[in-house]
């Protein structure tokens, strides 16, 4: 393992930390790229980002994701990877998501062992209810649940969940203490509903990569999710 990997336990604390979980797209970075993105992102105050590539060879993502590992260590924020496990090992980031369709969670966790994070997307009730029990035994450690709203970041998401998923997952985080992040199609305009409805964590995409001042927007949407908290 890297030196830089903060621990399971620590990258946690940065989840709780960040109420915006940023994550890459370099194809809808307006040519900034993912490092300029990431790096105004974690001086905006993002302590959890996610690298996340669909289109790239894995070769520069591996170049790509260790300068990510420099820059995220640097802030102190945790630095997850999308879908690749052998990725995330190897560049020693803190964690790694899956999706529904992925590795099962649990084998991830026989591969990476105890010292990182392990997200997993869950689009209804019954992927909440199999996350709980991952959850209660210590494969996973959060939960992404969506899309909120009509998303174009993702190629084949999954139905549109609306905010009753979420309420959903909030009651249950309120029974479990499994933690949650909402994600998709999630923008200045609809952040405060999400937030009105439990959510404590919103993973944005495109409205942070699209942005014209990342700052700016990240500090917007920040604040939008404080004014509407539950
Ligand atoms: N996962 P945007 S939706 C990466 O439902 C991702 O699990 C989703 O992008 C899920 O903020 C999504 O641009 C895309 O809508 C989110």
């Amino acid at each position: 393992m890297k030196k830089e990997i903060l621990g399971r336990e620590k990258a946690m604390v940065c989840f709780e930390q960040s109420p915006i979980y940023a994550i890459t797209d370099e194809g809808q970075s307006a040519g900034r790229g993912n490092i300029n993105l990431v790096r105004e992102a974690l001086a905006a105050g993002v302590k959890f980002v996610q690298y996340r590539e669909k289109k790239k060879a894995l070769r520069a993502m591996y170049e790509e994701g260790l300068l990510l590992r420099q820059l995220t260590a640097e802030y102190g924020a945790a630095l997850m990877v999308d879908d690749y496990v052998d990725l995330a090992l190897l560049i020693g980031a803190d964690g790694v998501h899956v999706g529904q369709d992925d590795l099962p969670a649990a084998a991830v966790r026989e591969l990476v062992g105890e010292e990182l994070v392990i997200g997993l997307s869950t689009h209804n009730p019954s992927d909440l209810k199999e996350a709980v029990e991952l959850y209660r035994r210590g494969v996973i450690d959060y939960i992404g649940a969506g899309p909120v709203y009509p998303t174009r970041t993702k190629e084949q998401a999954a139905p549109v969940t609306g905010l009753d998923y979420i309420e959903l997952a909030a009651d249950t985080y309120a029974g479990t203490g499994l933690p949650f992040v909402a994600i998709g199609g999630i923008k200045e305009h609809n952040i405060g509903a999400v937030a009105a409805v439990g959510a404590e964590h919103c993973a944005v995409v495109s409205d942070i990569t699209l942005a014209d001042d990342i700052g700016r927007k990240i500090a917007a949407l920040t604040a939008a999710m404080k004014e509407y908290a539950r």
